[in-house]
């Protein structure tokens, strides 16, 4: 999020007019490290008005900042490795930008001049593409035939002047890159707000990712996924949306990976607002509550919060509402583990070293399905014993990741229905770890809420003025201590 500002300085010393379809190399830029932020212009005036949008959160992602550079509105995004927690103690290697995945949300108003400086800090070449945007060619990203890649070091700037209204998105145009994580929402309002005006405005990010317990980078040739997130975090570890009673509340909803996401609302009807192809006739709205989001496609939804509560927002596939899930089916839920017959590596495709592309993972990574593969651990499938099956002993894999160990409640026979146990050792008591994802957001929540939250769960939570005021108050004061992500200088929100 710094602003580099050496070489800022030196693209616009020779910038004037940019048309800067052009690839520099590492040598050719300064690479002193400016740390002040850039200058947030013009937006804290428009937000102070009632009669400009409402900034949009990204809870857990950054804003990206910009400077003006006379009539431009410049951002810098760096393309890198980052190493995230997506989950209480599970540190993950993604790639993304500016020190997260997803990366910064940038947001303009339409008929801005932006200019984009993209530097590429990824040890191999990478692209940035525009996801909708209608703009010259030689600015779309696409690789080997707009531009060419991005080497390694290098940089590419881009610059458009954009005439669109709606829910887009970057991302980098090289495939397997963008299962590293390599995308960020970037928004387009209108000069003035839609009627009725949106009170708070947010935008969430879906993404999955495979990967064992026991490595950090996920394997971007799987096709099937344990790690499922919301702005780069899984329940329980996610943020609340925090709303007033009675706000009309949009939610912008993006996907890019492997899945299609049907996300869920509890408590209001919606209607869909606008698409990836921006606001949609109001003649389209019918009510809903559920919307498929699906591949490289956003949905914006919109709702007047008038059921107080805290009500689950989340996707309604089962195995995203899920975290780890194959890997922890065997060590929590059964005392003598799951069956041998296929390994979790070969079932699931996962890496245990190197890259999906090598030479040993390659080919039939994700697709071996052969017989005598080995358990994931050494175990035999007996039934469960229903009064004596959570021991603590029997789930060291859990305790150092700050997990409440309550017991589920099984009834005595349980055993002797077929199909038990399903979520009885799935979630539930023994899962929460309301302290370890303690925040501001989470004030209030019924406790042991946290046990039944993975994967691509929220909450929005539709609070009276009296406890809305309280956890704002908390949040500032959390402020204090460490800067919330989702502020930056001179981009305040309003909590009034
Ligand atoms: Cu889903």
């Amino acid at each position: 999020m710094s602003s580099r500002r050496g070489f800022l300085r030196n693209i616009l010393a020779g910038a004037g007019v940019v048309a800067t379809a052009k690839v520099l190399s590492a040598q050719e830029m300064d690479m002193s490290h400016g740390t002040q932020g850039m200058k947030m212009k013009g937006m804290k005036e428009a937000e102070r008005s009632h009669l400009s949008p409402t900034l949009v959160e990204t809870p857990d992602v950054s804003q990206l900042p910009w400077r003006m550079d006379r009539n431009v509105k410049e951002f810098h995004l760096i393309a890198e490795p980052v190493k995230q927690e997506i989950f209480p103690g599970r540190v993950v290697d993604l790639w993304g930008y500016n020190g997260s995945a997803p990366g910064p949300t940038i947001q303009v108003t339409r008929g801005d001049r932006v200019r984009i400086i993209v530097d590429n800090h990824l040890p191999e070449a990478t692209s940035m593409h525009w996801h909708g945007f209608e703009i010259p060619n030689a600015m779309d990203g696409a690789p080997g035939s707009s531009q060419d890649p991005i080497p390694p070091g290098g940089r590419f700037v881009y610059e458009f002047t954009l005439h669109q209204e709606g829910t887009y998105f970057y991302h980098s145009h090289m495939a397997m890159q963008e299962m590293m994580g390599m995308i960020g929402a970037f928004i387009m309002h209108p000069k003035e707000p839609y009627k009725p005006r949106a009170d708070k405005d947010f935008a969430i990010i879906m993404q999955e990712y495979a990967i064992l317990p026991n490595i950090e980078v996920p394997n971007s040739m799987n096709m099937e996924f344990n790690w499922l997130t919301f702005n780069g975090k899984a329940g329980p570890a996610t943020t609340p949306l925090i709303v007033r009673h009675g706000e009309r509340v949009r939610i912008r909803l993006i996907n890019l990976g492997m899945d299609h996401h049907p996300i869920h609302l509890h408590g209001h009807q919606f209607v869909v607002t606008g698409t990836e192809g921006g606001r949609q006739p109001e003649s389209t709205w019918g009510p809903g509550n559920t919307v498929l989001v699906g591949v490289a496609q956003s949905r914006d939804v919109e709702f007047v919060a008038n059921n107080p509560g805290d009500w689950m927002l989340h996707c309604h596939l089962p195995h995203h509402m899920m975290n780890q899930m194959s890997s922890m089916v065997g060590p929590l839920s059964r005392r003598n583990g799951m069956p041998a017959g296929l390994d979790m590596e070969r079932g699931m495709g996962m890496l245990r070293q190197g890259s999906a592309t090598s030479e040993e993972n390659g080919p039939s990574l994700g697709r071996g399905m052969g017989v005598g593969s080995t358990a994931e651990q050494a175990m035999s499938n007996s039934p469960l014993k229903a009064e004596s099956t959570m021991q603590h002993q029997d789930m060291p894999d859990m305790q150092h990741q700050g997990m409440q160990l309550g017991k589920p409640e099984v009834s005595k026979d349980a055993n002797s229905v077929p199909g038990f146990p399903q979520d009885a050792f799935m979630e539930g008591p023994m899962m929460a770890m309301d302290e370890t994802v303690d925040k501001p957001e989470n004030f209030g929540l019924r406790p042991g809420w946290s046990g039944f939250m993975a994967g691509m769960m929220t909450f929005v939570r539709v609070l009276p003025q009296d406890k809305y005021d309280q956890i704002m108050e908390l949040r500032k004061k959390q402020e204090g201590k460490e800067p919330m992500k989702m502020n930056m200088p001179g981009m305040e929100h309003k909590h009034e």
